[in-house]
């Protein structure tokens, strides 16, 4: 029997509550988003979920989501793997930017472009500048040549992927039972990736931070079941809200 694989979205961050996009910038977590992160892990172990293994990224907002997660656990103990084909979609220059305020600037249409197509990538971020990867020591030892200045979900999924398949889907294989803490955007090209997701529908799914998605698989890795835990409803509301933080508060006037 396969293992289980969860995959936890971090808790909120503080760029998620200024609604400022992210992508690679390390912001940290809000309070809000420790407590989401300490909620995830109670409700895993009310699932009776233990993991033998966790993926995150290189990011704080999802190791430290972890940390917390696995603590409420009472697994500290569990062996972590850190990586940057995890890291969140890099958002190119609209990082740092409010996305109400650049839905107001440039329109909705062209921000939900940006944010949910598929394979157009925002405007990119140059290579000397100090926000690009490349200028960051943590991935000193990397070819810069793989270091992004800008990412569409189609990219994402296609550095995503390759860690899947030589990393987690070989322990979820071999029946253990695995975490992925990571972000909206790995995320979602996990999902659409999974659930075999079609482009044209991918741009209507919207994950919401610090709630477990719980995938039951068979041998092959086929998605037989997914869901969210704890409350349903609350989850389609929070998947709604972020879906919706790129409303130009000026509205439709
Ligand atoms: C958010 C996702 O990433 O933003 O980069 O701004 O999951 O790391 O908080 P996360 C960001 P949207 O694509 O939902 O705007």
């Amino acid at each position: 029997m396969p293992g289980k694989l969860v995959l936890l979205r971090h808790g909120q961050s503080q760029w998620n509550l200024e609604n400022r996009f992210t992508g690679w910038v390390d912001v940290d977590l809000t309070d809000q988003g420790r407590a989401e992160a300490r909620a995830a892990g109670r409700l895993l172990a009310e699932e009776g979920i233990r993991f033998d293994i966790v993926f995150t990224s290189m990011l704080q907002r999802a190791i430290k989501t972890m940390w917390l997660a696995l603590e409420e656990l009472e697994q500290p103990w569990v062996d972590v793997v850190r990586h940057w084909r995890l890291n969140e979609r890099h958002y190119g220059g609209l990082q740092g930017l409010d996305k109400a305020e650049t839905a107001a600037k440039h329109g909705e249409e062209q921000v939900h472009i940006w944010r949910r197509s598929y394979d157009i990538p925002p405007p990119e971020m140059a290579a000397d500048d100090p926000g690009h990867p490349r200028n960051d020591v943590r991935y000193r030892h990397l070819d810069a040549r793989v270091l992004p200045g800008t990412e569409s979900l189609a990219l994402t999924l296609e550095r995503v992927l390759p860690y899947w398949h030589d990393a987690i889907a070989p322990r979820l294989k071999a029946g253990e039972t695995v975490l992925v803490t990571a972000h909206g955007n790995s995320l979602r090209a996990l999902v659409k990736y999974l659930d075999g997701i079609a482009d044209d529908v991918i741009t209507g799914v919207n994950i919401p931070t610090g709630i477990p998605q719980l995938y039951t698989l068979d041998g092959e890795l086929n998605v037989i079941e997914s869901r969210y835990l704890g409350d349903a409803d609350a989850a389609e509301a929070a998947a709604k809200a972020v879906a919706d933080q790129a409303k130009s508060k000026l509205g439709n006037l």
